[in-house]
């Protein structure tokens, strides 16, 4: 199967990487986005996001015209979709842009053309997706139509990579590819062996959209057993860190990291389109993201509660990304919880953040960034929120004077 022009709609955190990975195979590939900024920053060579080595990598394949971008759809022999999938209120899943994508790319669609959903999906997105295309396209058939004889193959094929090793972990993982028809599946399978050097497995597009959903919620269920055992910890006064490092000798047991709770644009979204798609059974999967959301609202209280024995407290939160040396805030446990913090005026809030260089909006004029020596000195309460690196390089002399609040176990690693 050719491949001579490949196109990718959205150019966020998986979509610019993937496009960057077909060009830098010497594939011709349009990226398509509908911000015109990103659009102008790739086609000068450079990004517009945050991932190690995707700069030098996009600036070489813009340079060599392998990678160009446009606003606009263009003709091409596959499509790789790969826009948000968010969820609206009522945790259930927003299609609309997929459905605006596909839309979008409808016009320019050829016989012969493959489309790969890549955005996390709930299962049936893939069909859904189809069935836009041929609304717009009677004169073309889709496998819904015609099965194996399809003018137009379309698969499903989720990315899992992770962020801060997106570059690597695109090439080297194992990939899961579900096609409309195994022959969508096949030609689907050919595309990403362009430049996946793991194994391409394939299946049929619901499974492949469910499987991408269990991996996180897999991981949820399984940070909430560990959440849950670090509250059940602190009413029996056992250290649960050192618990879990105990029971994780048992040769088939691996408990994960209680924490402030989950954050991130996946683990926390994802099992949410499980719950969703059957309310009355997933009834675990659903637990797991109260107890995790639950989490941040807990830490809070014990900080709070800290705080009263202090005149005028002094609180210095150590983190605000959603996880240890990124700088991503989205959904990220820590900055809510300073954010309510700082909101309530209990306290002055000290916030050390070493992979930022202002504060968000959310917190300007509300609390102070500030330097891991001088919060540490000032506070009478530390609440480490986040186990970034510099931290476990602090002096534990430097906090005996002090009340922690250590919610990812820093200071209990033996
Ligand atoms: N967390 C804990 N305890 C743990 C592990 C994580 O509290 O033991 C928290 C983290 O602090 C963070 C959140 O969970 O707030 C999520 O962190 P993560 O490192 O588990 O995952 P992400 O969101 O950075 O990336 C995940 C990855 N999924 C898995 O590791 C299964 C990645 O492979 C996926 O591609 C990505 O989600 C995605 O796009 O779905």
């Amino acid at each position: 199967m050719e491949f001579e022009v490949i196109s990718v709609v959205g150019l966020g955190y998986i979509g610019l990487p993937t496009a960057a990975a077909f060009a830098a195979r010497r594939k011709r590939v349009i990226g398509v986005d509908v911000n015109p900024h990103a659009v102008d920053t790739i086609n000068r060579g450079a990004i517009h996001i945050v991932e190690p080595e995707l700069d030098m990598l996009v600036h070489a394949v813009v340079s060599q015209g392998y990678l160009r971008a446009s606003v606009t759809p263009e003709p091409a022999d596959a499509f790789l979709i790969a826009v948000p999938t968010p969820f609206t209120e009522g945790h259930k899943p927003d299609l609309a842009y997929i459905e605006a994508a596909s839309r979008a790319i409808a016009p320019v669609l050829k016989k012969g053309d493959l489309v790969v959903l890549e955005s996390t999906s709930p299962v049936g997105a893939t069909e859904q997706m189809a069935r836009w295309m041929a609304d717009m396209r009677p004169d073309l058939s889709f496998p819904q139509q015609a099965g194996e004889a399809s003018d137009i193959r379309v698969g499903h094929c989720p990315e899992r990579v992770l962020p801060g090793h997106v570059i690597r972990e695109l090439v080297e993982n194992d990939r899961v590819i579900g096609g409309m028809t195994p022959r969508c599946g096949e030609a689907a399978r050919a595309l990403y062996q362009i430049f996946v050097s793991g194994n391409c497995i394939l299946t049929d597009a619901r499974t492949a959209e469910m499987c991408k959903l269990t991996e996180n919620a897999f991981r949820d269920v399984n940070i909430a057993f560990a959440n849950e055992l670090s509250l059940i910890c602190e009413q029996l006064d056992i250290n649960v860190w050192e618990l879990i490092r105990l029971a994780n000798r048992h040769p088939r047991v691996n408990i994960l990291q209680p924490g402030p709770g989950v954050g991130g644009h996946c683990i926390a979204v994802d099992p949410w389109f499980i719950v969703d798609a059957a309310p009355d059974t997933a009834r675990l999967i659903r637990t797991a993201r109260i107890v995790n959301d639950d989490k941040p609202r807990h830490v809070l209280g014990r900080i709070e509660r800290a705080t009263t024995r202090f005149k005028e407290p002094v609180i210095a939160c150590l983190g605000l990304s959603f996880k240890a040396d990124i700088d991503d805030l989205r959904e990220s446990p820590a900055l809510d919880i300073v954010r309510e913090l700082a909101e309530r005026g209990i306290a002055r809030v000290l916030v050390v953040e070493p992979n930022i260089g202002a504060l968000p909006p959310a917190l300007a004029g509300k609390a102070e960034l500030c330097g891991l020596h001088d919060a540490i000195a000032l506070a009478d309460v530390v609440a480490i929120l986040v186990d970034h690196t510099p931290f476990r390089r602090i002096d534990p002399v430097r906090l005996q004077a002090k009340v922690v609040i250590d919610t990812r176990g820093l200071l209990s690693h033996g």
